[in-house]
């Protein structure tokens, strides 16, 4: 992009003054940044226009999701690029150190988890292999809560990411689209063809903002994140209402549809039933596939070729309604068949699910979704008919079968039934996941369409994870292997070569080192905490979830506490016991369990017979940002979610890229780091998924049995309730409770005991540091199959049929092959 330092200085001068009509010297670093990235952006506005040009004939793949976590771009980009030092040095000679700049950027947070952050490594795997593959998703004005820690407890600060405006993105107000609400059906035949007409319905105005999407040596390549944002439809307020001096109204019609993209729920226990998230997921849906008709018609193809030039993907079920939709654009407004525009659709629609949590399975009362779609609901009605009516032609009298596959039962809209029935693919997100998908969750219809069903392991991007968010540990591995990896990370695994090699595996524990005093500054500056980066860096961060069980990540940390009490040569090596995460504000378990980490930190931390020994550390605000920052500095990957609970897990994928070996259940995509590394390598015990759901189905599990039955566990327990805590009071008895009268739904105690033992090996292992780094070894060498560049040319193969415009990622470097052969 820029050939050397001098051309990067003046472009970035002329920038500043074009742009914010200011000089150097008048500018904040807001605006320095702001300059930064406008520079970045118009190269690659312009790259995005040639390469829309050059891929006019390629299949287009969308991405549907409500959420995607896209982190901050401008340090990933100047990564990408290869272009960091050039910029780096060149602002330097202006007087400008590039990570002041980089502070500067926000990370959007517009997801909650697990499923929005694997939406954005998606994007970026497209982006490098060359894929036309754009992302569809909402712009929330208000993205996840910032998390505060406040006396311990969590409190929420809403997320105003956009108070300065977003540098990256582009508003293309000219492609809005107008998405109907409500309103009535007049059905009328008009030549012989019935007809439906939309009238009296509220239109509201969605307007597009476009990310653009680049990767790693493909800067020429830049595909799209589309973001849509609510409007009223003529942009002014009700002015009709507003001159009859009805300004309430006025106000409030506005306020009403501005609410559509308001904010993003938090995934919670109490969303089910809120008309706005059905409104939301209608919105971004309708808007996109309008958006897409409308590209795809200036592409001049037949329509009955819809889905040979086009894949939707669909991210869990909240852009299900892709299926109607589509459904209704191609009969009310492209004059289809029914059989037709459904052929087209399920070969056009494909799906991923990402749980199978009963709570978080979506379902709508049939009143509130017919108020608010009358169209839509109608088309839902009519696909359910005949797919009951198919049925019962092959399964005869299967009733159990027929029930329960409806779409529409006991009042509600299922939506995953709905997914299953109009999409050519479902697929799981790990093996385990998939199986389960199979035979439980869906085992009616794997009955019916076993054919759609498929396995796609998840994926991070290892080139933001390692590259960009590890540069030591990058360069170390380059200096090994030579840079291959970085295009295709199965080349990772010829750093086994260098297992025995203990100069490298110094190296490699010098790096660990030196980005745990990284961390441990963080933490200092952050919350004045002092911890040691000589002890281990034992690290749970994800969202609190019971079925997570950070509780028996915090009943060890009790145990051990209690041994070094009794007994303070029992713990042998200092360990610091890390934890981030964020509850959803509604989920009063989760933030008790929040509170009792915190609570557990200041006991320990405090105590001087043992802060020597035990640290305890929770970090306030766990996002993409921070995560980049703590996943190169861990020892252990605290991977322990009940079996069968976890669909897959994609933070254990980012730990172990950057060395940190795994103590995990045989959960989610744990059992396929197991199979890569070898059961040598990790840490696993606990109950299997079989196990689990042999219990939730035969029951036969008490955990009383366990409490009364181990005396050590027993003391943990109680001091949740027994005054350990001097602070506490009652405060802790939602957790007891759910142990012992509700009978620890989790398997908490159950676990317990296989816990404890798999963590003193962990220690032991841990202890002779050699052994301990070559294990860390051979977890980043085995961790290339979890880039989701596999996953996404899985997905490019096998479910959008499409192909890739990069040839060269599976071949790993010859060059380097032969330098390696000769050392
Ligand atoms: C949502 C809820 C909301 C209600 C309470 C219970 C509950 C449980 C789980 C969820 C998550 C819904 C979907 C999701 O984010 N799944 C995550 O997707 C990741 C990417 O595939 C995967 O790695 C995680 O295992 C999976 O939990």
């Amino acid at each position: 992009m820029f050939d050397d330092k001098e051309k990067f200085k003046l472009a970035y001068l002329t920038k500043i003054s074009e742009t914010e009509g200011i000089t150097l010297d008048e500018g904040s670093l807001w605006d320095k940044y702001k300059t930064l990235v406008l520079l970045l952006k118009e190269n690659m506005s312009f790259n995005r226009a040639l390469t829309k040009k050059s891929t006019m004939y390629t299949k287009q793949v969308y991405y549907f999701s409500m959420e995607f976590l896209i982190g901050r771009l401008l340090h990933y980009y100047l990564v990408n690029m290869e272009i960091e030092e050039l910029v780096r040095e060149g602002l330097a000679e202006l007087h400008i150190n590039l990570d002041d700049l980089l502070q500067q950027e926000v990370d959007p947070g517009l997801g909650n988890g697990g499923l929005g952050r694997l939406a954005a490594c998606f994007l970026d795997s497209m982006a490098f292999l060359g894929i036309s593959g754009h992302g569809n998703g909402m712009r929330y004005k208000y993205g996840l809560f910032e998390q505060k820690i406040r006396n311990g407890f969590q409190t929420e600060v809403a997320d105003n990411w956009l108070k300065n405006g977003y540098p990256w993105e582009i508003p293309r107000t000219e492609k809005s689209i107008v998405v109907k609400f409500k309103g009535t059906i007049r059905a009328e035949s008009v030549q012989d063809k019935l007809m439906f007409y939309h009238e009296h319905y509220e239109p509201v105005l969605a307007v597009p903002y476009d990310i653009p999407i680049m990767s790693y040596d493909n800067p020429s390549n830049i595909n799209n994140l589309r973001l849509w944002s609510a409007e009223p439809v003529a942009n002014e307020l009700d002015f009709d209402s507003f001159n009859r001096g009805e300004f309430d109204q006025a106000v409030s019609l506005r306020s009403e549809v501005e609410a559509i993209s308001y904010i993003l729920y938090p995934d919670d226990n109490g969303r089910s039933g809120k008309e706005l998230r059905l409104k939301q997921e209608y919105f971004f849906v309708a808007a996109g596939l309008g958006s897409i008709m409308r590209s795809f018609k200036k592409r001049n193809i037949s329509l009955g070729d819809f889905s040979k030039w086009v894949a939707v993907h669909i991210n869990d079920t909240h852009p299900v309604l892709c299926i109607p939709e589509l459904m209704r654009i191609l009969i009310d407004e492209e004059g289809l068949g029914w059989d037709q525009a459904w052929n087209i659709t399920v070969n056009t629609i494909s799906f991923t699910n990402h749980t199978i949590m009963p709570e978080a399975l979506e379902k709508w009362p049939v009143d509130l979704f017919k108020n608010l779609l009358p169209r839509i609901y109608m088309i839902v009605e009519e696909i359910d008919r005949r797919f009951k009516e198919r049925l019962a032609r092959r399964f005869l009298d299967d009733w159990e079968l027929i029930h329960n596959t409806q779409i529409i039962k006991d009042g509600q809209v299922q939506m995953a039934n709905l997914a299953v029935i109009g999409s050519s693919s479902v697929n799981g997100v790990a093996a385990l996941h998939t199986e389960i998908l199979k035979h439980q969750v869906f085992k009616d219809y794997y009955r019916v369409f076993s054919y759609k069903f498929n396995n796609k392991t998840n994926g991070i991007n290892h080139r933001r994870f390692l590259l960009a968010a590890n540069p030591a540990l990058s360069e170390l591995i380059t200096e090994a292997i030579g840079p291959a990896w970085k295009k295709n990370a199965e080349e990772l695994e010829n750093l086994l070569f260098y297992k025995d090699n203990s100069s490298f595996i110094e190296k490699l524990a010098k790096v660990k080192y030196l980005n745990k005093c990284q961390l441990a500054k963080h933490v200092k500056e952050s919350q004045g905490l002092e911890i040691d980066p000589l002890s281990i860096f034992d690290v749970q961060v994800k969202r609190i979830h019971a079925y997570k069980r950070q509780l028996l990540n915090i009943l060890k940390v009790m145990h051990l506490y209690n041994q070094v009490k009794n007994d303070p040569q029992s713990v042998r090596d200092p360990q610091t016991f890390i934890f981030g995460g964020k509850a959803a504000p509604g989920y009063h378990y989760a933030k008790t369990i929040i509170k009792l980490i915190n609570t557990l930190a200041n006991k320990i931390n405090k105590d001087p017979e043992v802060k020597q020994k035990l640290k305890v550390v929770f970090l306030e605000n766990f996002n993409v940002s921070l995560g980049e920052l703590i996943y190169p500095a861990a020892d252990i990957s605290e991977q322990i979610s009940t079996a069968s609970k976890e669909a897959s897990g994609t933070g254990n994928m980012k730990f172990m890229v950057n060395g940190a070996v795994t103590i995990g259940t045989l959960d989610g995509a744990n059992v396929e780091i197991k199979e890569a590394v070898g059961e040598e390598n990790i840490f696993i015990f606990g109950l299997t998924a079989e196990e689990v759901l042999r219990y939730s189905r035969e029951g036969g599990y008490k955990s009383l049995d366990q409490y009364y039955s181990n005396q050590s566990l027993r003391l943990c327990v109680d001091q949740l309730v027994n005054g350990f805590f001097e602070t506490a009071g009652e405060e802790f008895r939602v957790i007891f409770d759910s142990l012992l009268l509700y009978n620890d739904d989790y398997f908490v105690l159950k676990d317990f005991n296989a816990y404890l033992e798999a963590y003193q090996k962990l220690q032991d292992s841990y202890a002779q540091q050699d052994i301990w780094h070559r294990t860390s070894l051979v977890n980043i060498a085995k961790a290339g199959i979890f880039s989701s560049d596999r996953s996404i040319k899985e997905y490019a193969n096998q479910i959008w049929k499409t192909n890739f415009r990069r040839f060269d990622s599976h071949f790993p470097d010859k060059r380097f092959k032969n330098k390696l052969g000769t050392k």
